[in-house]
């Protein structure tokens, strides 16, 4: 294949999603050249920031071959998936989604990585999902990377899994071919809690009653949040999660001593985000009505977790704590947002 054809680029699939938003601007201002892949045609607001978009299903192999005949994909952002609830309610669904469609990539970033020579990089968000702690939550200490991966959704389990995909396409994958394979996958994965968007309201995620809160408070509609309010989980403001993937991106490899990361921002309780929601929003209607189900499902993740090797390695150091996270990005943000 002669890759003078083609055009070095960055693929990020899910680009639509929350966490696609930030990266695609973020990519933009390092006048990166991207190509976004989502289910539903590109976010007006986000086209001009690329330099090619395309609607389709990352399972549509005809589709992402057409896409790298015109393309030297050299790092895929993987950001496609179904959240945590959306995928209860459709547990085969996510599995193609979560689990085939990584490995469909995974294989497409080795392939491409034939082509060129060149490692190709795989940015995988993984989630406390993959953790499993029911019973257990409020005795542990903050959890390291190996300890209670045995997550109780299709979700938490389509993350784990897609980590030991990675992991072995990036050691062993066609270990027994003839010849030595050039290049292969760079993969690296990041744990994330649970996000906070100024910019968008998350979908079928089970962390999204703090967002959902916020972002109710600032329209004037009152919310019934769907967990307890002694729940607690970390969560993390979006542009330290974006920044954490190019962090990430960017790091040497041979800098990283693991191939799958947790990081941390602030850990707290869903009274705690209604609080601050309260002190900037004071008319805000908060209600607590909680959803037995969901309910289980944020008790089964970790209070805390432990980002020691990713401030270690790749020196992650977030930027907000909660009240900062409040005060000097999300309500200034949503409320210009909403403002008639
Ligand atoms: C979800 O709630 O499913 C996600 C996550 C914590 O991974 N936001």
């Amino acid at each position: 294949m002669d890759n003078r054809a083609r055009r070095p680029a960055i693929l990020i699939t899910g680009a639509n999603g929350e966490m696609g938003h930030g990266l695609i601007h973020a990519l933009s201002q390092r006048n990166a050249d991207v190509v976004a892949v989502d289910l539903h045609p590109l976010d007006e607001s986000l086209q001009p920031l690329v330099r090619a978009h395309q609607a389709g299903d990352i399972l549509d192999t005809q589709l992402m071959q057409r896409l790298v005949s015109k393309y030297e994909v050299t790092t895929i952002f993987h950001l496609a998936a179904l959240l945590s609830t959306r995928s209860e309610f459709s547990p085969e669904i996510a599995h193609r989604v979560n689990v085939t469609g990584t490995l469909e990539l995974l294989r497409l970033a080795h392939q491409q990585s034939t082509w060129s020579g060149v490692r190709t990089k795989f940015i995988f968000p993984s989630s406390i999902a993959a953790y499993g702690v029911a019973g257990k939550k409020d005795r542990l200490h903050p959890l390291k990377e190996h300890e209670y991966t045995e997550p109780t959704t299709m979700y938490g389990c389509n993350k784990v899994y897609c980590e030991h995909l990675g992991r072995y396409f990036a050691q062993y994958y066609q270990q027994l071919a003839a010849q030595p394979i050039k290049g292969g996958v760079d993969f690296r994965g990041i744990r994330f809690p649970g996000l906070i968007s100024a910019d968008t309201v998350p979908s079928g995620g089970t962390s999204d009653y703090g967002p959902e809160m916020i972002h109710a408070a600032a329209q004037g509609t009152p919310y019934a949040c769907f967990v307890r309010p002694d729940t607690t989980i970390p969560f993390m403001a979006m542009p330290d999660g974006v920044k954490a993937l190019l962090d990430l991106y960017s790091a040497p490899e041979e800098a990283l001593t693991q191939r799958v990361y947790n990081i941390n921002a602030f850990s707290c309780s869903a009274q705690d985000f209604y609080d601050e929601v309260q002190k900037h929003f004071p008319q805000a209607q908060v209600s607590f009505d909680p959803h037995l189900k969901r309910q289980a499902i944020v008790d089964s993740w970790p209070a805390e977790v432990n980002d020691g090797p990713a401030r270690r390695d790749w020196g992650f150091s977030p930027t907000y704590t909660l009240a900062s996270a409040f005060r000097d990005y999300l309500v200034p943000q949503i409320s210009a947002r909403y403002a008639p």
